[in-house]
């Protein structure tokens, strides 16, 4: 076994997003030799690498900041109640300065593997540039949509115009005016960018193939009267977030819906349409997300929202879903989406009608006709999870790798660890109950729960630790339960594993934790509290 001086770091954490950045600050507090790998150039994650137009918060802004520094919390003002990508950005970077940890990140520098040595209990981790490090202990903060996927077209490389998948969208401006643009994609990202595009390029022609059921955002200004009664209410907030399943200021309303007349639903309903972010999906009365009948009732009422905004009726039919009940795949929320397809220059091609055949010189040919542009948008999704961890090479020991472990279901314990992965702690990882919730909100009580396992091992000179499989089985047992209870588990989206461009035959994957934050909360305090159960520690 090496040394703790032998090896290059006590800790490596890959990443320098929201997670990242936060383990870093914590682990920093322990005087602990630690360095962040970080592909971009610069910190952000997410927030760094999503540039498209319209790119902003589903959360509320003030809701999705860190907690844990009264002085980030009071210094920090955010101008709307859902931010634009450009501001997360900047209040990501002002975190990082603030807290002086840019000289314990590397940036530009992409990891290719990491390789357990039983021999001197570490990880050794190869860049792209060819350096190798060694580490005790490895933590990933690699992002649960960070592994972008273009679509599997004939012809891409054959586009002679500009294109670019949202996710790696450029660091420069794209200029949109004058210009014919086609969008492939309808998710929570490709409805941003239509929304945002309408009215700024000439043409516009939207290629979807499923579409989604989208709600009004109704976001607004913060006025700096209203950002200083914020500030003094962030305790609250925080409150009221930590009791909620999905850690932001909604939870759902535990009425059921047959216990309520028509009238009444129908009144609470046009209340949260008009309310700003998730209340409609998260602050619904429950059985909406889990009861058929009552999911049916809702997506009728929200069909018709849309067929009251959009004005040409077969454009109104094809943009509301008949795959899946609201609020069962991902609810992108929007502003003035809908309108956008009552302008003259934007136009809906449905795939499913005419499929795309390929990318031409000039454009996208369907089974119907060739729609020539200027610029394609691919917001086509991503590899949702397990992605970002296939995209490195984990070996763990036996030289089994994570990608073979993980080919069907991936499987964890808490979502931290997997058997086989001695000292390898998957922050924000599948099966995390950080990972489906408020991403702040969730990362910060798992963050704080793995630094404190982190102290244990310290002041217990422990310089092993790895998850049972029994302890995994049990894991894996109740995440797979917890799908059981919402109806999201019969539609095809990330949240199940579903994205068309990935090989192979589609089976439903169990990747989130759906028994909400505070359950999963509860699970990391026993296991604590009883001496880390289900972990083996040398
Ligand atoms: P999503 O929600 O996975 O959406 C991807 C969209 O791209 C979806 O409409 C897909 O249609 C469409 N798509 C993907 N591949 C193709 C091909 N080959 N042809 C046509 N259309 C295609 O990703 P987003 O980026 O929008 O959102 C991801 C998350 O980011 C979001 O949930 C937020 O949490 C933030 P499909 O539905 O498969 O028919």
């Amino acid at each position: 076994m090496a040394t703790d001086s032998e090896l290059d770091h006590d800790i490596i954490v890959i990443g320098a997003g929201v997670c990242g950045i936060y383990a870093l600050h914590c682990l920093l507090q322990k005087n602990l030799n630690i360095t962040v790998l970080e592909a971009g150039s610069g910190p952000g994650g997410t927030w760094y690498w999503n540039r498209y137009p319209g790119c902003r918060f589903d959360s509320e802004s003030w809701s999705y900041g860190y907690s844990f520094s009264n002085e980030i919390l009071n210094e920090w003002n955010w101008t709307e109640h859902f931010a634009s990508q450009p501001e997360t950005l900047s209040y990501l970077e002002f975190v990082v300065d603030k807290l002086n940890l840019k000289p314990h990140m590397q940036f530009d520098c992409k990891v290719k593997r990491c390789t357990w040595d039983e021999n001197t209990r570490s990880w050794e981790v190869l860049l792209a540039d060819s350096r190798r490090l060694t580490t005790r202990f490895l933590m990933t903060a690699i992002g649960l949509l960070s592994a972008p996927t273009m679509p599997t077209i004939d012809g891409l490389d054959d586009f002679e115009g500009e294109a670019w998948h949202t996710y790696y969208w450029p660091g420069k401006k794209v200029e949109f005016t004058g210009k014919r643009v086609g969008v492939i994609g309808t998710g929570a990202t490709g409805v941003q960018v239509i929304a945002e595009l309408a009215d700024k390029v000439k043409e516009l022609t939207v290629f979807q193939r499923r579409p989604n059921w989208c709600a009004p955002l109704n976001n607004t200004k913060i006025t700096p009267e209203e950002m200083d009664a914020i500030k003094t209410q962030y305790d609250d907030i925080f409150e009221r977030c930590s009791q909620t399943p999905g850690g932001f200021i909604h939870g759902p309303r535990r009425t059921a819906l047959e216990d309520v007349s028509t009238e009444d639903r129908h009144a609470f309903w046009q209340e949260l349409y008009n309310s700003p972010g998730f209340g409609i999906w998260l602050g619904n009365y429950r059985d909406v997300l889990m009861d058929h009948e009552a999911n049916e009732e809702f997506s009728e009422w929200i069909a018709e929202k849309i067929r009251d905004r959009v004005d040409d009726p077969w454009t109104a039919e094809k943009l509301i879903p008949t795959d899946h009940g609201f609020g069962t795949r991902r609810v992108p929320m929007e502003t003035n989406y809908y309108e956008a397809y009552n302008r003259d220059n934007v136009h809906l091609v449905c795939l499913r009608d005419t499929p795309i055949e390929k990318i031409t010189p000039n454009g996208i040919q369907t089974t119907a006709e060739e729609f020539e542009v200027d610029i394609l948008v691919y917001a086509t999704g991503f590899d949702a999870i397990t992605g970002s961890f296939d995209r490195i090479e984990f070996v763990g020991t036996d030289g089994q790798t994570l990608r073979d472990k993980w080919v069907n279901d991936p499987i964890t314990y808490l979502g931290v660890q997997t058997h086989g992965f001695p000292n390898l702690f998957t922050l924000a990882g599948p099966t995390a109950g950080s990972v489906s919730t408020n991403f702040p909100r969730g990362i910060e009580a798992g963050v704080d729960w793995a630094a404190d396992l982190v102290q244990h091992i310290l002041d217990e000179g422990i310089t092993r630790v790895e998850c049972s499989t029994e302890a995994e089985t049990q894991w894996g047992d109740h995440v797979r339960d917890m799908y059981g209870v919402l109806l999201l588990r019969e539609a095809k989206s990330w949240f199940t594993g579903y994205n068309s461009n990935l090989a192979g035959e589609y089976k439903a994957r169990h990747l989130l934790y759906w028994g909400g934050a505070p359950r999963y909360r509860e699970h990391l305090v026993t296991v604590a509290e009883n001496y880390y159960e289900g972990f083996a520690f040398a």
